[in-house]
């Protein structure tokens, strides 16, 4: 049985010495509690989390929830009170980890700037203003719930947010977890390109994006449309505007309406 966890001590350490040195509350620490901690071994070593984590602008850690039973075995689940299919993950591991990871027992005693979120099918919709919100915060915890669920007494105590990322079934919340970290850490300042605004993009202000082409401007017969060619830059941003219009009328009628 391997009961170590993939995490960064050093990075850990880090964040402390770098609070303590500056008072900077930009700096968020993100800790992921699951069963399977080695989903996420490189899921942070690309792109913007990549180059976030090395300006120490958030450390990440997965922890594995069996490290925190007590038992010989190591057991989590157990089945449902009630009857019915498949096993229900328990509350004691689960609240005995967010007490180690946060100092708090249960929601009411939880620091401001921290959150819990239980990622669960059950969840309110993950959306990019939650992501701004969980971006502002100093510490996230995230529990991947797996099997048939998770004991409820967790939504009901322990966390301060139960979290869907949308409406299809995954087989565990740690795909879940690794998109609401992603949507967050790129909005930490300091994380994207200064060039690039996170406020200029796709669903801050309702439409989706334009097409982008880039070369050549003739692939197999493909064109790119010849208003980018011109030069024309009120005729580019007429036709962009135009475009991304239709895009959304075509996929996302439902941001139209409202
Ligand atoms: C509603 C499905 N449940 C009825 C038997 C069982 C169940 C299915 C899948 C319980 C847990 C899961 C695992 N999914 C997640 O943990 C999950 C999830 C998802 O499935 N869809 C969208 N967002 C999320 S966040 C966590």
């Amino acid at each position: 049985m391997k009961d170590w966890v993939w995490q960064n001590r050093k990075d850990c350490f880090q964040v402390k010495t770098l609070k303590s040195k500056i008072a900077n509350d930009t700096v968020l620490r993100i800790d992921i509690v699951t069963i399977f901690p080695d989903f996420f071994r490189e899921a942070f070593d690309y792109g913007i989390i990549r180059r976030a984590r090395a300006a120490q602008l958030v450390s990440i850690q997965a922890h594995d929830l069996r490290s925190w039973t007590s038992d010989r075995h190591h057991v989590v689940d157990d089945r449902p009170f009630g009857g019915g299919d498949g096993m229900v993950l328990k509350p004691e591991p689960i609240f005995a980890a967010v007490e180690s990871l946060t100092g708090a027992s249960h929601r009411e005693s939880l620091a401001a700037g921290k959150r819990i979120i239980l990622l669960s099918p059950q969840g309110k919709p993950f959306t990019q203003a939650l992501a701004s919100e969980f971006a502002g915060c100093e510490q996230l915890v995230l529990i991947c719930g797996r099997y048939e669920g998770v004991d409820e007494r967790v939504a009901e105590a322990l966390a301060s947010d139960e979290v869907s990322i949308g409406d299809y079934v995954l087989s565990g919340g740690e795909p879940a977890a690794l998109v609401v970290i992603d949507a967050t850490v790129r909005l930490l300042p300091g994380a994207l390109g200064s060039e690039t605004s996170a406020a200029h993009e796709s669903f801050s202000d309702g439409l989706l994006d334009c097409p982008q082409y880039t070369r050549p401007p003739d692939f197999e017969g493909l064109r790119a449309p010849d208003v980018l060619l011109t030069g024309n830059h009120a005729e580019i941003a007429r036709w962009r505007r135009q475009a991304a219009a239709e895009k959304t009328k075509r996929n996302r009628p439902d941001l139209l309406e409202e």
